[in-house]
């Protein structure tokens, strides 16, 4: 795979390309700390041990997606680095969408949907000591043109499968590396996700819905009333209380299957 004529400053710019690698993630980190400029991205066709998150395992099959990891060097407070995946999220629905047309949605956190099924996810990962950035790693898992899924994973789906057509990688890519560098950069400058809050909540589908969240302790049902300006989800539960969901801590589900 090639990226020809990206436009980008920085992003994507260094380009590392596996055909086989356990995890881009993994690579990208121990790049980051051989000196990886801001921009890095690990590419490659078949992952062995591609992570989600919380231990899960991502079915990366050989050629058919997008297995990527984009090496950052933000400064920026530790708590701040969630809601890089919701501005990671958006650029990549909207990258999908201007290649594919496709109606791409997000699942919050970290999920983009097309027609209630799970196209893409990102597994954001930092490392830092004690108080200071070292690298964050921005891993995204795009089903590309897979014509079969895993069974495991009945809610799952490929753009091939939507479209009925076959798509090039490198266009998704390449469209997500413009979009991105241009909102991450803003986002640096304002330490603030709200300038691309509206058009992150238009695509949410789980936005104004009753969801069920599940975490380690508890798994209990509530109605998602809004997402604040931290990029946090506001849960009201059936004793209307309120709970803030900060990003990666939990899974949310629909009350009647994925979404
Ligand atoms: C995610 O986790 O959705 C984050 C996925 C990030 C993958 C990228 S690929 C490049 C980079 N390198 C890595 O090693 N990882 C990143 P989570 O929300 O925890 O969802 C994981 C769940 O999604 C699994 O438990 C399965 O149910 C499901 N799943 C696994 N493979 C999938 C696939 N190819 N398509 C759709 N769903 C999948």
């Amino acid at each position: 795979m090639r990226i020809e004529d990206l436009n980008t400053k920085y992003m994507g710019k260094e380009l590392e390309y596996h055909e086989t690698i356990n995890s881009t993630n993994i690579r990208a980190k121990e790049w980051a700390k051989q000196g990886a400029k801001e921009g890095s991205l690990v590419i490659a066709e078949y992952q062995s041990a591609g992570k989600g998150r919380l231990g899960r395992t991502w079915l990366s099959p050989k050629g058919e997606g997008i297995w990527m990891s984009l090496i950052l060097k933000p400064f920026l407070e530790i708590s701040k680095i969630p809601q890089i995946t919701l501005v990671a999220g958006l650029c990549m629905s909207q990258a999908i969408q201007k290649v594919t047309g496709l109606k791409t949605e997000i699942k919050w956190p970290n999920d983009i949907v097309v027609n209630n099924k799970k196209i893409a996810g990102i597994l954001t990962e930092l490392s830092a000591s004690t108080n200071s950035i070292n690298s964050v790693v921005v891993g995204i898992g795009v089903n590309v043109n897979n014509q079969v899924l895993d069974t495991s994973i009945p809610y799952a789906t490929s753009l091939a499968l939507e479209g009925n057509k076959v798509y090039e990688r490198e266009e998704i890519i390449k469209e997500f590396l413009n979009l991105f560098e241009v909102n991450y950069e803003q986002y640096i400058k304002e330490k603030s996700i709200v300038f691309l809050l509206a058009d992150y909540k238009e695509r949410c589908v789980n936005l104004n819905k009753e969801v069920i969240i599940l975490n380690n302790q508890q798994e209990y049902i509530g109605y998602v009333q809004n997402i604040n300006d931290e990029g946090s989800l506001e849960v009201r539960k059936l004793d209307n209380t309120i709970e803030t969901i900060f990003t990666g801590e939990v899974s949310v589900r629909g009350l009647y299957g994925y979404v």
